[in-house]
């Protein structure tokens, strides 16, 4: 009975979401808002090993951003169409609204994150499972799995999980070569953040596939996720994208957007006219979006060494700085001189070279969650 990823999911969407009667039970496995390589794959991965496992429990895996914006994620979109994978076939944020109608009770896995994001809650009743390397906030004690531990990639954990339940490691071969690939782009091709569990995925990766040159596949992987030709600012902003909401100390909501970049200012001002237009296109997108704080981080190699920048900028100037007091020191934050301030806008802007470069997004979103949740904004409208 075992299939491939591709007719896995192809029969996920043409037979099982139609068989299934009326208020019925349906489970779904969410990768993050994010829907970068790691979170795709993980949720795929965690489905598909599921159904080969048990072909009666069956969960439906849930990429949660809409479907066009799944285009800008070159790395996800050509990794997906090497192992035949259609994205027809893939289940989308508006897959869930129609499935939330249909059934009665949905019940999620999460992956990649340990908490129901805004965009998932008004869809699932039930979180039943957690597997995640970020920090974890402690909810869902009861539920199995609930893994939340230190990793380079959410991936190596999916993986390590499955891989003890199935008996026949070659069931699971598709699932376990997008999971190498995200293994591979998370830890720099198994050089970098490399915890323990993604030794013994890698261990398990090169019994399972002896063939597979894993310098040319990071070679490969990195080419299509720094691949931004043709994008404009804001598709590249929204590409890798999470969205927090903060609670201050007097009771205050403040949301904040997080954009991960893969490329330098330097290269944005180069590409697209200056930095006045960057600084433009990041306040469309902070209105876009509708974030009190819009925060771009940077992070590229600069030659064989590895920087990072960070971006804040709020219509709130004092939000801006409370955040920037709790945060600056963890960072290592070194401000950059701008030299088009545009003097007539009422936004905080500010750009840094983040010294400390060991801290994704993973470290900062707490950070400035502390600094948030330590901070009073009487007069934040
Ligand atoms: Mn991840």
């Amino acid at each position: 009975m075992t299939k491939s990823i591709g007719s896995f999911l192809a029969h996920l969407r043409n037979t099982h979401s139609k068989q299934l009667p009326k208020s019925n039970v349906l489970k779904v496995v969410y990768g993050n808002q994010s829907a970068d390589f790691d979170s795709v794959m993980s949720a795929l991965a965690y489905a598909y090993c599921s159904y080969q496992r048990n072909p009666d429990d069956i969960l439906v895996p849930i990429i949660g951003i809409s479907r066009q914006e799944l285009s800008l994620r070159r790395d996800v979109t050509r990794a997906l169409a090497r192992v035949n994978v259609e994205e027809d076939h893939l289940f989308f944020l508006e897959d869930m609204r129609l499935l939330k109608e249909k059934y009665h009770l949905i019940k999620a896995v999460l992956v990649d994150h340990n908490q129901l994001e805004p965009g998932a809650k008004d869809y699932v009743d039930q979180v039943v499972g957690v597997i995640d390397h970020h920090k974890d906030a402690g909810l869902y004690p009861e539920v199995e799995p609930r893994i939340i531990r230190t990793a380079g990639s959410c991936s190596s954990l999916v993986i390590n999980y499955w891989r003890k339940k199935v008996n026949d490691p070659s069931v699971i071969k598709d699932a376990a070569l997008l999971c190498l690939g995200a293994g591979i782009i998370d830890t720099s091709n198994f050089t970098h953040r490399v915890e323990d569990p993604d030794l013994q995925a890698f261990q398990f990766y090169r019994a399972l596939f002896p063939e597979i040159d894993t310098d040319s596949l990071y070679k490969q992987i990195r080419y299509d996720k720094d691949d931004l030709d043709g994008m404009s600012i804001a598709e590249i902003l929204k590409k890798d994208y999470k969205e927090f909401d903060f609670r201050a100390l007097d009771g205050k909501h403040l949301k904040v957007g997080i954009a991960s970049a893969v490329k330098p200012l330097s290269w944005f001002y180069q590409t697209f006219n200056g930095e006045s237009t960057f600084q433009q296109e990041c306040y469309e997108v902070q209105k876009q979006k509708n974030v009190d704080v819009f925060i771009v981080m940077t992070a590229w190699m600069n030659g064989s060494q590895f920087e990072r920048e960070l971006v804040i900028l709020s219509p709130l100037q004092e939000t801006c700085q409370a955040i920037l007091a709790g945060i600056s020191r963890k960072l290592d934050l070194e401000e950059k001189t701008l030299t088009s301030f545009s003097a007539k806008s009422p936004m905080a802007f500010k750009a840094f070279q983040q010294r400390n470069i060991s801290a994704s997004r993973k470290q900062v979103a707490p950070y400035v969650k502390d600094a948030i949740e330590r901070s009073y904004f009487a007069k934040v409208a």
